[in-house]
């Protein structure tokens, strides 16, 4: 029977086939093949056993969270509480487009901005749109819902930011734990420990642990200016330009021009540096 891993703790996989769910083991072999099954695998198990007998091929494969076939990725960013980190925002469009998921962006806590702290969230929703993105605000379940429907998607954002508050918002199926952020430190607790998926209306989403650096060491340098989608309206002189130094450099001049966010742009080159 065909089925899929929703849940991993300790060696006990919870495999969903339609709508009835499966505890079992993987086959003693795969640990003597070096192969670890993964949640989101696709998998074949043998009923009568409760035992996993084959891990179907992957599409992608997640580092950290370790998840995979994921299909989109809900970039969960808080704007306060923790504080808005776009460097940490580029990073994780910039992982997850590598990793051919396409990053759908979720704003949390516009409530608790002044109406001109909104109106510059707006603005940066926009710019985010304009190049291309999805962007929503974590009220805007419907269209979120919509946007993933039959997907496989993972959450990510830091611990705090509200991934968990935003399943909850999404379903009222599961009453997944949350809790405030430390106020002193100004960051959340890692509430959410285990890599767990969640049936939201015909898509799956994986609710993570927080974390707030991801491991891009994987993207080469000459790579990562791909993963900043909006460069590529932009010809340079040498087709090799990593637009950091050279002269005769169109995204430089774009930035100037504000045709390029300028925290885009210096984020990029952050995560050049952070490559090298
Ligand atoms: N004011 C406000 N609070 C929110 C919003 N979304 C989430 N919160 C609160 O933020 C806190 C942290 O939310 P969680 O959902 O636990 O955050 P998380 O991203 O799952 O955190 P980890 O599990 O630690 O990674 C909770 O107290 C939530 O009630 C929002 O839109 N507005
Ligand atoms: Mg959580
Ligand atoms: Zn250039």
């Amino acid at each position: 029977m065909n089925g899929k891993i929703i849940r991993i703790i300790a060696d006990l996989y919870t495999v969903k086939i339609d709508d009835m769910l499966y505890g079992c083991r993987a086959r003693g072999v795969f640990r003597k093949e070096g192969i670890t099954p993964l949640v989101g695998d696709d998998v074949i198990i043998d009923p009568a056993n409760n035992i996993i007998v084959k891990i179907l091929p992957r599409k992608n494969e997640l580092k950290r969270p370790i998840i995979a076939n994921v299909d989109n990725a809900l970039i969960v960013s808080s704007v306060k509480e923790p504080n808005l980190d776009l460097i940490l925002l580029d990073k994780l469009i910039s992982t997850v487009t590598y990793n051919n998921i396409e990053p759908i962006i979720v704003f949390t806590k516009i409530d608790l901005l002044t109406e001109e702290e909104k109106d510059n969230i707006n603005e940066l929703r926009a710019y985010y749109e304009e190049i291309g993105y999805k962007v929503f605000y974590n009220n805007e379940a419907a269209q979120i819902i919509k946007s993933i429907k039959g997907k496989i998607v993972v959450l990510a954002g830091q611990s705090g930011a509200g991934k968990s508050s935003l399943i909850n918002r999404l379903t009222n199926k599961y009453n997944i734990e949350t809790k405030e952020i430390s106020k002193a430190l100004g960051r959340g607790k890692h509430t959410t420990r285990h890599t767990e998926l969640y049936d939201v209306d015909d898509a799956l989403i994986a609710d993570t642990p927080g974390f707030s650096a991801l491991d891009l060491s994987n993207i080469e340098k000459d790579e990562l200016k791909d993963t900043f989608i909006e460069f590529a309206n932009y010809e340079c002189k040498f087709h090799d330009c990593l637009h950091n130094k050279e002269i005769e450099c169109e995204v430089k001049k774009a930035v100037e021009n504000k045709k390029i966010l300028k925290s885009r742009y210096n984020n990029y080159l952050k995560i050049l540096e952070e490559i090298k």
